[in-house]
């Protein structure tokens, strides 16, 4: 089935290779996905890693979405770019070139065995929460009663840090590992 016009954000995150252009790529790719248009992106942050601690920082930005996909399909598609942008590590919360999570879909509430919208650990997300609040701070994630902002008012913002884009545009900086 296809909704119209649904509000969904995307969580972009990539922490080998160069991070910068696989996030980059991965917006590219979904601007030209037939039924999503690329409303607004967030700066990018260099965070921390969560989870699995010793691996290099992520660099992660979240994306709003206008889309036409029902949200499977848009997982679907999210899950096909991953895997155009060479995702060969398949550890969880391990290393990766690039993952994309599906944080909210309107004010839907999903939970099957593919998919679970809102995403089940982003409010417990700085590295999501902040890039999150400087596109939609108001926003009210669904099921919480509160809204982004004061999420990261909750969660804080340590570990989360502006990235300055090198001047080329092109290189990213190395990663120690
Ligand atoms: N899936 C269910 N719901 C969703 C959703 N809302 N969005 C299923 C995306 N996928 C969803 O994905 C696992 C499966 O989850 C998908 O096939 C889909 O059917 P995966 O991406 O292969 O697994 P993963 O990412 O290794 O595990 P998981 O649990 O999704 O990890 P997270 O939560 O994505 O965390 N630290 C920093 N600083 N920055 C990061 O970006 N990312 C992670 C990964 C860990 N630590 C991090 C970061
Ligand atoms: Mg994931």
């Amino acid at each position: 089935m296809t909704r119209r016009g649904q509000t969904a954000y995307v969580g972009l995150g990539a922490n080998l290779g160069n991070r910068e252009a696989a996030l980059r790529g991965a917006l590219a790719a979904l601007a030209d996905a037939p039924g999503v248009r690329v409303l607004r992106v967030s700066p990018l942050y260099e965070t921390d890693p969560v989870g699995v601690t010793d691996q290099p920082p992520f660099l992660n930005q979240v994306a709003e979405l206008e889309t036409d996909l029902a949200p499977d399909d848009l997982l679907a598609l999210l899950l096909a770019i991953e895997r155009r942008f060479g995702r060969r590590r398949r550890i969880r919360w391990g290393p990766r070139t690039l993952d994309l999570d599906l944080l909210l879909y309107g004010d839907a509430q999903i939970a099957t065995e593919r998919l679970h919208v809102p995403h089940p650990r982003m409010t417990e997300r700085a590295f999501v929460l902040v890039p999150l609040a400087d596109i939609a701070p108001d926003l009210v994630i669904p099921g919480t009663g509160r809204c982004v902002r004061e999420w990261v008012g909750l969660v804080g913002t340590k570990g989360v840090r502006r990235w300055k884009p090198s001047a080329s545009g092109t290189a990213s900086a190395p990663i120690e590992s």
